[in-house]
């Protein structure tokens, strides 16, 4: 039964006595507590690394108790609650977080101090969670923040992926993955709840009953259970779930004769397989196992999330007489994060037909009025196809599904738009194009399927509306909305930024602006205040400190706080093109080795961090990666360049990383193909921190240089509008490129940063991609105009005075990237819920 799911009365939730932001010395007798009684090593010990996971331990029985109280009040009122479908979410370290949005970030810190540490330095201790890949778990996380704090009822589900996506090491060779082993020790922020088991049904087939039913039978079971990551909100009690999933096998499933007749592993055959499916995010999907694989992980979300779903939502319909589905979309929204989670529509169909008895025109208008889908990308290798042969090896009966909303899909055209009749094979789901490989169009079944399809921005919005997904959005011109995407201004400035967060409060006289981000439009007012800028300056510089020290532990490459921080730190992507950052670098560095010492005086000395993960399989970006490893090498360690020019690669970008490179960085890249990037929220991060963009007309960069104005953006580069000609005549032979690209291409070939083969690198320039002929990122169209935007940063640059008046201007208009907003915006217009806070 469902019976236990949760405790259904707040009553029944024992109360401990909390440690108020006065009391260090309670706090400190909690911590020691957990030392002691509930010891992951020796009790004896306490080490930094046992004061760490004791204080996380004591900061959870807050987090469990605010999550408890939280779970029962929705439970009472029972408001309809959103359920954020992700495979990816890219939370990060959670101590600060945690006791900064607790409020009691002063009393650990005192409390950490009685017993002989610092705060800040048993922070350091923390493992990132790693189940994310880039922005589009990173908004995940942000997104989870907001819902806690506005006191929505709304959640997340994902998966919890022991190896994470990898851990990136940077050698000689470049790029190496190694499995990331966040979750070797443990982590003190998941409560296992093994109340909260589902099974989840691969392969087998589908058998049809005498009464017309249909039965799926026969295949692999394997169990999803639950653990809950508390998320608290800032500065209320609100405290929400990430419910991850991790899967297994359970005793039943294995088999003793066969493992006492010597047969170990057949006997543990089930418990393998349950194993591969949460090891890591993304695994390959170049053979067929690798497809199985992947589908099997959507599946597996999808499927234990909407069991949950469903259960809850009978739970709490509990009350009234019989079970009213009708009521199923006013209490549930299910928000499907990317395409991954599409299974969850034929899933939802299928528990509601096969498990709940229901027809299909209601179960259809049910899941049609529940699920919403936001695109995160225009790329087509992005958008997910899968082949039919192979779902419908695993899920015969989600096949059968799918097959029929593609069938009802042409109908509807045939009958109500003929005039989209010549097209109906590029709308369908099913692509039988090529009938010997007849795919699945993931984000076709999306958008028919859902009440709403956002993109992320207004830009990316417009190109759903009008390019990729036009012939839908005349068909149904009301699904299509935009939401443009949010950071969360806690992680993101007040926590990540405590310098400048200071500041910013003594000049607002209010931190009200931590949750009312417009608030920082009152720093206009002060733009060209000598304090001001003598103190922000003061608070760059110290973030600016920290990033050098933290540069030299981990690559051995000393840089100069007093020089330009220039950063570009994302995936890496041929569209997010770190080669034109790189080919800027070179070309820079080939022409600083031209001048006389005497010209050298004028140059602007530079600091350039790249960092981000490549794909493993991903070849082409690897390549840059190595590119930019090589040029540090050479260039860190060339006498006549000194500081004038510093390159550094940093590894393994994450969110901690990320937290002292925002902060830390002066200037930084935002210069994707126009029309290429859906949004990205790491511009927003660095806006917020007083950081300068330079960047093209792309995602939510036009909305940044709105807000901030153009005069405190370097803007340069084709726009969205041109591309398709601009390729088109890139193919034709009728672009002549400036000869500073040519110089800086064959400079790259003369071997000065070594002997690999960079050819592929710069064939990808001239025709040779693999992504149709031509430089199709447009790197040799913009590089020129790359260029003068970058000559535009030194000049600026050195005017400080001036400088300073744009950092602040950047972040005083900042304001509309809060998450807070975008939540709000969703909240409304695509989930209709409303606040829901614990008294
Ligand atoms: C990313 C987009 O590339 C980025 O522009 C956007 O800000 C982010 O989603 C959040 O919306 N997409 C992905 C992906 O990370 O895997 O498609």
């Amino acid at each position: 039964g469902h019976d236990c799911r949760g405790p259904v009365k707040a009553s029944l939730v024992p109360t401990i006595a909390h440690p108020t932001p006065e009391d260090s010395f309670g706090v400190a007798a909690n911590i020691k507590y957990h030392a002691h009684f509930s010891p992951h090593f020796s009790p004896v010990k306490f080490e930094p690394e046992q004061a760490f996971y004791s204080t996380a331990e004591s900061v959870r029985d807050t987090l469990i108790q605010r999550w408890n109280e939280t779970y029962a009040h929705f439970h009472e009122v029972n408001p309809k609650q959103t359920y954020y479908l992700s495979m990816e979410y890219l939370q990060g370290r959670a101590l600060t977080n945690a006791v900064g949005n607790l409020g009691l970030t002063d009393a650990y810190a005192a409390a950490l101090n009685r017993l002989g540490y610092e705060l800040e330095n048993i922070v350091e201790q923390e493992r990132d969670a790693a189940l994310g890949n880039g922005g589009l778990g990173r908004l995940a996380s942000c997104f989870l923040d907001s819902m806690a704090t506005l006191n929505l009822p709304a959640w997340g589900y994902g998966l919890r992926y022991k190896y994470g996506l990898f851990m990136q090491k940077i050698t000689s060779k470049g790029q190496e993955e190694y499995a990331e082993d966040w979750l070797e020790k443990f982590s003190p922020w998941e409560i296992v709840r093994h109340d909260i088991v589902y099974p989840i049904q691969f392969f087998g087939e589908v058998q049809a009953q005498p009464n017309g039913s249909v039965k799926w039978i026969n295949g692999e079971v394997i169990q999803a259970l639950a653990y809950d990551v508390p998320i608290p909100g800032y500065k209320t009690k609100n405290t929400i779930s990430l419910r991850i999933w991790d899967a297994r096998a359970s005793a039943k499933d294995f088999d003793l004769y066969a493992f006492n007749d010597g047969h170990h592993e057949k006997a543990a055959h089930l418990h393998s397989k349950a194993s591969q499916i949460c090891t890591i995010l993304y695994p390959g999907d170049t053979t067929e196992d690798g497809k199985l694989l992947r589908l099997k992980q959507q599946y597996f979300l999808c499927s234990a999330s909407l069991q949950d779903i469903i259960a809850r939502f009978k739970e709490r319909q509990k009350d009234s007489n019989s079970l009213n589905w009708r009521q199923f979309p006013n209490k549930v929204a299910v928000q499907m994060n990317d395409t991954h989670p599409t299974l969850g529509i034929p899933e939802l169909m299928r528990l509601l037909m096969d498990i709940e008895g229901l027809g299909w025109d209601e179960a259809w208008s049910i899941t049609s009025s529940t699920v919403a889908y936001t695109n995160h990308t225009v790329l087509p290798e992005a958008l997910e196809k899968w082949p039919q042969s192979v779902l419908a090896k695993l899920l015969p009966r989600h096949m059968e599904i799918i097959a029929e909303i593609d069938k009802q899909f042409q109908a509807l055209l045939h009958t109500k738009r003929p005039d989209l009749e010549s097209k109906i094979s590029d709308l369908r789901v099913i692509d039988s194009s090529n009938p010997n490989k007849v795919v699945i169009r993931m984000a076709h079944l999306c958008v028919i399927s859902s009440h709403t399809v956002n993109g992320v921005a207004e830009l990316h919005s417009n190109i759903l509306k009008n390019e990729l997904f036009s012939d839908f959005s005349s068909l149904w011109p009301h699904k299509f909305q935009n939401k443009t995407n949010g950071i969360t201004p806690r992680r993101w400035l007040r926590f990540c930024s405590p310098e400048l967060s200071t500041i910013i409060t003594k000049w607002l006289r209010t931190d009200k602006w931590v949750t009312n981000l417009d608030l920082l439009r009152g720093l206009r007012e002060f733009a060209n205040d000598k304090q001001l800028h003598k103190e922000w300056a003061a608070a760059k510089l110290a973030a600016k400190v920290r990033l050098a020290t933290y540069i030299l532990e981990v690559t051995g490459v000393k840089v100069d706080p007093s020089t330009l921080f220039d950063t570009q730190i994302k995936r890496i992507h041929e569209y997010k093109r770190q080669l034109l950052n790189i080919m800027g670098v070179i070309y820079r560095y080939k022409k600083i080795k031209e001048m006389s010492p005497e010209q050298r005086i004028s140059v602007v000395p530079r600091t350039v961090m790249l960092g981000g993960k490549a794909f493993a399989t991903y070849a082409q970006a690897k390549r840059i990666v190595k590119l930019v490893t090589d040029v540090g090498a050479v260039v860190n360690n060339d006498p006549d360049v000194g500081d004038l020019l510093k390159v550094v690669f940093i590894p393994n970008y994450n969110v901690t990383v990320a937290e002292l490179a925002i902060p830390g960085s002066e200037l930084s890249q935002h210069i994707s193909t126009a029309g290429m990037e859906a949004s990205g929220t790491s511009n927003m991060k660095f806006a917020l921190n007083g950081c300068l963009i330079i960047g093209t007309l792309d995602g939510a960069n036009v909305e940044i240089r709105e807000e901030i104005g153009e005069e405190n953006f370097f803007l340069f580069g084709a726009r969205a509008d041109d591309i398709v000609r601009l390729r088109k005549e890139r193919e034709q032979g009728k672009f002549t490129p400036d000869p500073r690209f040519e110089e800086t291409q064959d400079y790259i070939l003369s071997g000065v940063f070594g002997s690999f083969n960079y050819q592929p690198l710069i064939d990808s320039l001239e025709g040779n991609s693999g992504y149709g002929r031509g430089d199709y990122f447009l790197v040799g169209y913009d590089f020129p105009s790359y260029l003068d935007a970058k000559a535009k940063v030194d000049e600026a640059y050195i005017d400080q005075d001036k400088w300073t008046k744009m950092s602040i201007l950047s972040t005083a208009g900042s304001g509309k990237f809060s998450s807070d907003r975008t939540i709000r915006q969703y909240a409304k217009d695509i989930w209709h819920i409303e606040e829901c806070q614990v008294p």
